[in-house]
């Protein structure tokens, strides 16, 4: 786990030797130990060089190891010790030194790094804080603002970046490893006291309280209720404030209660979650690792509103040749200018050329026959995107793969209008797409294996995190919306505010409540889905109850907003008031509170007083029972993908680990009794009746998330 070699000219070697990123497990902390403290006692050697295997020098503790029981040699005291030997120890750093492995490089006397390593701090994004000195030893290195930064949000930086900041000494082109030796046997016999980081002093600004308080602020703004970056500050400070051995005691004792948080077991279980959704498999056997993507050099967007710009900034941002298609000259030159303005911007940032080279503009279909992938993203109305696939089943030559962006229509009826279904798949984008992460592969009843792995991979190369879901309404994201949105409409019926349940579900962690979120996407955007599922406008009999639709229950309320012209942000009123058409502060808008009055009286409902706990249960379990029936359902392929889904597209707080995660964490026979609680209080609501599979597994004892798949799987052999 530590390989020992005795190379040329008194210099010891000590590699670290964990694939894949040579994690500082108990075997590896054992390795470490014991060399150095060979290389210290061998009178021959003079100066020690540290690195890891593979060109990684390392990724950090080993997380694995998080779950059970600490074993093996202590962080804190293995790092003093080589810190404080007499012999210089040279960081030879490639690839990456994060969380534990940059605190390693930081006891180290001297650090050098390959021009293309990265560093970094990461740990505040499993819960937890830099425990093995890094808020001690970092601040005394770089000084207090730029450590606040890098604790703070656990960001990875160049190796030019942190030669800047002085954590390296030194950067090169050439293999680390060998210049780290060829350093070492030059400082060999120079003193160490000043090299010792634990024994400076904190360089401290003037205004070193205001700063701190500030950043606790802003820190705390953006955490959304998660502890970790609160406790970051707390040690910063600590390492501002006191002694070096006082502000350690201070780190350890507050990685003790990070360590046994719930929000650090959420963090680390979607560490990992993230990289099981790249691991996807489709019922037929097809997986990740025996189906090869084709290679995507060309592509076509069609349709440049919003959606399609997005995507087009994403696809060439990612080095894809891009056909842009509109049909009408006037959206086609809006679009084209805001496309070139945002890839202007994003080069701008990084000092480079923006690669407008890989971009066209067209208003004709025609122009896109030689392109791989097309990726269809006009309004979302079936019978359009039904034209324009036909003409793309034309047009296109016979193996491009077509896409479509819609948000929750029926992949397999557009799939039927090609001559192709095959080569049919849903890339499913989230607004604004050159920004938003996630991106929903759907997979239709006809699509291949290799346009599943295509997309896939294509998601991947354009930065997104991507999850393969199965084809039904909505898909994962949207389908568990519609119970959330609908029991938040519920709500007011029943008396509630808007602002009250907004309040609500933001205090919970999400960025935005149900009703600021509608309204800074449209009201229109659901009012459609709605008339196209027929639940409201002139395909409703007359006849039918305003509250009922198809026996069920049903809240009028949305569309009757949108009837009134209140549309959101674009048209300065939606279920808030805006100062203009376009702006973003959302105020309470008495219009509303009069309306919701008026709506109950004419219903016969009287209001009654709601608590932040009812708004609580009846939003966010409606939205995990869907969950639980897209598992079933086999939409989505184990809760992993439902809560990446949820993390990165609906801005459900991380540290919460997602919603199936947090049905776990809550207790799943408590979901399961609240959500029989509501049932039978609104028995005409189908969305708050539990599903098959949390029924199952309350009745198997409840056993952790990670275990779900196969406890799926069990429970489909058996159907
Ligand atoms: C810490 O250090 C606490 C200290 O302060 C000490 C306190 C006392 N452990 O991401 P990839 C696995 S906390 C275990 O796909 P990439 C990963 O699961 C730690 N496993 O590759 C995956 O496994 P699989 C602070 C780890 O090239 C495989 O390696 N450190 C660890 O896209 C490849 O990973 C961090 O937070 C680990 N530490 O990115 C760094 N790291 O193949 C966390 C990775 O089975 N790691 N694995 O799916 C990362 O950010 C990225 O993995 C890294 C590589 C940038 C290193």
């Amino acid at each position: 786990m530590a390989r020992y070699a005795h190379i040329k000219d008194s210099v010891a070697l000590i590699t670290l030797t964990n694939p894949p990123v040579n994690a500082l497990s108990a075997a590896v902390r054992h390795g470490i130990t014991e060399s150095v403290t060979r290389a210290l006692r061998d009178p021959t050697v003079k100066a020690v060089v540290l690195c890891g295997e593979n060109g990684k020098f390392c990724g950090g503790a080993d997380i694995r190891e998080f779950a059970g029981p600490m074993t093996g040699p202590a962080f804190v005291p293995m790092l003093d010790d080589i810190e404080a030997g007499d012999k210089p120890v040279v960081a030879a750093i490639e690839g990456m030194a994060l969380g534990g492995g940059l605190e390693l490089a930081l006891c180290c006397h001297y650090r050098i790094a390959h021009s293309k390593a990265r560093l970094g701090l990461p740990e505040v994004t499993l819960g937890l804080l830099p425990a093995a000195g890094g808020t001690q030893r970092l601040p005394r290195l770089i000084g207090i603002p730029a450590s606040l930064e890098l604790i703070t949000t656990g960001r990875h930086i160049s190796a030019q970046e942190a030669l800047k900041l002085g954590i390296v000494d030194q950067v090169t082109d050439k293999n680390a490893c060998e210049v780290a030796v060829e350093f070492a046997q030059r400082v060999m016999d120079k003193p160490l006291e000043s090299r010792r980081v634990s024994q400076q002093t904190v360089q401290c600004p003037p205004d070193l309280e205001a700063l701190l308080e500030n950043t606790m602020v802003q820190v705390k703004k953006r955490a959304r209720g998660a502890i970790a970056p609160v406790a970051c500050v707390k040690a910063v400070r600590a390492a501002a404030t006191l002694p070096y051995k006082q502000g350690m005691e201070r780190e350890r004792d507050m990685m003790g209660t990070l360590f046994n948080s719930g929000q650090a077991r959420a963090l680390q279980y979607f560490f990992f979650a993230q990289r099981a959704v790249g691991k996807w498999s489709l019922p037929s056997g097809a997986c990740w690792n025996n189906t090869k993507p084709k290679p995507v050099h060309r592509a076509a967007v069609i349709g440049l509103g919003t959606m399609g710009r997005g995507i087009t900034v994403s696809l060439v941002a990612a080095g894809v040749s891009v056909v842009a298609v509109e049909v009408g000259e006037k959206q086609l030159q809006a679009g084209k200018q805001m496309v070139m303005a945002i890839l202007e911007r994003q080069a701008q940032k990084k000092g480079v050329a923006a690669p407008l080279d890989l971009l066209r503009f067209s208003n004709n279909l025609k122009d896109i026959g030689g392109v791989d992938l097309v990726i269809e993203a006009v309004f979302e109305d079936m019978a359009l995107k039904k034209q324009i696939f036909k003409e793309l089943s034309s047009v296109c030559k016979i193996d491009t793969l077509l896409c479509t962006n819609t948000s929750g229509l029926d992949i397999d009826v557009l799939a039927s209008i090609t001559g192709r279904p095959q080569q049919v798949v849903g890339m499913h984008f989230f607004a604004p797409a050159h920004m938003m992460k996630l991106l929903e592969v759907v997979h239709g009843r006809h699509s291949s294996p290799e346009a599943v792995a295509t997309a896939m991979s294509l998601g991947k190369k354009m930065g997104k995190v991507s999850v393969a879901v199965g084809n039904c309404p909505g898909f994962v994201g949207n389908r568990m919306l519609m119970p959330y949105v609908e029991q938040a409409n519920f709500l007011l019926e029943e008396g509630a505010t808007p602002e009250q349940v907004d309040q609500a579900l933001e205090e919970f962690g999400f960025a935005m409540g149900v009703f600021r979120m509608s309204d800074l996407s449209g009201l229109d955007v659901g009012w459609r889905v709605r008339k196209e599922a027929g639940l409201t406008g002139p395909s409703v009999a007359a006849t039918e109850s305003p509250r009922k639709r198809q026996g069920r229950r049903y809240g009028p309320i949305a569309d009757l907003i949108c009837e009134q012209g209140r549309l959101g942000q674009k048209t300065g009123c939606g279920w808030y008031l805006y100062d203009r058409p376009g702006g973003r502060e959302a105020k309470p808008d008495p219009w509303i509170r009069r309306f919701l009055e008026e709506y109950r009286t004419k219903h016969g409902l009287k209001a009654r007083a709601i608590d932040k706990q009812e708004i609580l249960d009846r939003c966010l379990f409606s939205l995990i029972n869907e969950g639980f029936r897209a598992l079933e359902d086999g939409i989505a392929a184990g809760p992993e993908d439902v809560d990446v889904i949820y993390v990165f597209g609906y801005s459900w707080p991380r540290h919460m680990g997602g919603p199936m995660f947090y049905a776990g964490m809550v207790g799943l026979a408590r979901v399961l009794e609240r959500l029989e609680h509501y049932h039978q209080a609104h028995p005409d609501v189908p969305s708050l009746q539990p599903s098959t599979l949390l029924r199952r597994l309350v009745a198997s004892g409840s056993p952790p998330v990670q275990q779900w798949r196969g406890f799926i799987k069990r429970m489909r052999s058996q159907l």
